[in-house]
């Protein structure tokens, strides 16, 4: 038995954490999510969702499948075909991924905004700051002048100039009830969930069954590659994508996963 398999070890900064740890992106993501509570940014329930998350994690082995890979590479040809793409925020993703989703935006030329499930002026501002921290120039979600329809509470508050107009959406980590308010009003909608079972994965064009730490970097990489490919290829790529198809296989992996670790 290592050290390490009765408890996580205690660490300041995640550069401590071990690498060679057999759940090392388990121990990072939840450092990460602690951290963005202690900054104000992450809300308290985002550490259950973290929790659910990390158990579907878990069953997938802790690794990118190869359908999320292909799920991944079409959502940066949606983004890239875009006319206007917002990547939206929650206080899971601005804990876990502020740089790396910084970048996606600047690669696929999107706009950032914040959308909070659990919204208050606060959470907005430390969120809109640590994003600015990793290099956004311009962070939408603070005014949000516009409304969804069909949601209730301040839940349903976008910007008129960023999600309300926007014809494609890529929403991590949603509540499902705001990812079917924007497939309602017809947006093309990229969402990351590790539970296939979820619906917000069901509602979205492009499913994407993985963590978002992995995910984010790889759609990156991806856009970076397709960047100079011609709007029919990328349209090729869109059109060959089965979402249903993705989501069972997620599915499969996850009830036959092998679990060696
Ligand atoms: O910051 P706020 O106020 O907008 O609130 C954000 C949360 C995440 C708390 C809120 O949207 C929420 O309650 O979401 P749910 O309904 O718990 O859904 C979150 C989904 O994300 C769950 O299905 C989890 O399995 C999934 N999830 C959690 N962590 C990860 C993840 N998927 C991919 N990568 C992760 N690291």
């Amino acid at each position: 038995m290592s050290e390490y398999d009765s408890a996580p070890p205690e660490v300041d900064h995640e550069e401590e954490l071990p690498e060679d740890h057999p759940r090392y992106t388990d121990l990072l993501t939840r450092h990460r999510i602690e951290e963005g509570v202690r900054m104000g940014i992450t809300h308290l329930q985002g550490m259950h969702a973290e929790g659910r998350g990390s158990a579907f994690d878990y069953l997938l082995g802790e690794e990118t499948i190869p359908t999320a890979d292909e799920a991944e590479r079409v959502a940066a040809a949606t983004l890239l075909l875009a006319d206007h793409p917002v990547l939206s925020i929650n206080g899971n993703v601005a804990a876990l991924v502020p740089g790396e989703i910084t970048e996606l935006a600047g690669v696929v030329d999107a706009d950032l905004e914040v959308n909070l499930f659990n919204r208050t002026p606060e959470r907005i501002e430390a969120i809109a700051d640590h994003l600015r921290e990793h290099g956004a120039k311009d962070v939408k979600g603070i005014e949000a002048d516009a409304r969804l329809p069909h949601l209730d509470h301040a839940r349903a508050k976008v910007d008129a100039a960023g999600i309300y107009e926007a014809d494609v959406v890529f929403v991590p980590l949603e509540d499902g009830d705001r990812a079917e308010a924007l497939a309602e009003m017809g947006k093309t909608e990229i969402v990351i969930d590790l539970n296939p079972l979820s619906r917000s994965p069901k509602v979205a064009d492009v499913p994407i069954v993985d963590n978002i730490v992995r995910a984010v970097p790889n759609m990156t990489a991806h856009a970076r590659r397709l960047a100079d490919a011609s709007e029919g290829d990328l349209e090729a790529i869109v059109e060959g994508f089965d979402p249903d198809a993705a989501l069972e296989d997620a599915e499969r992996r996850i009830r036959q996963g092998d679990l060696g670790t």
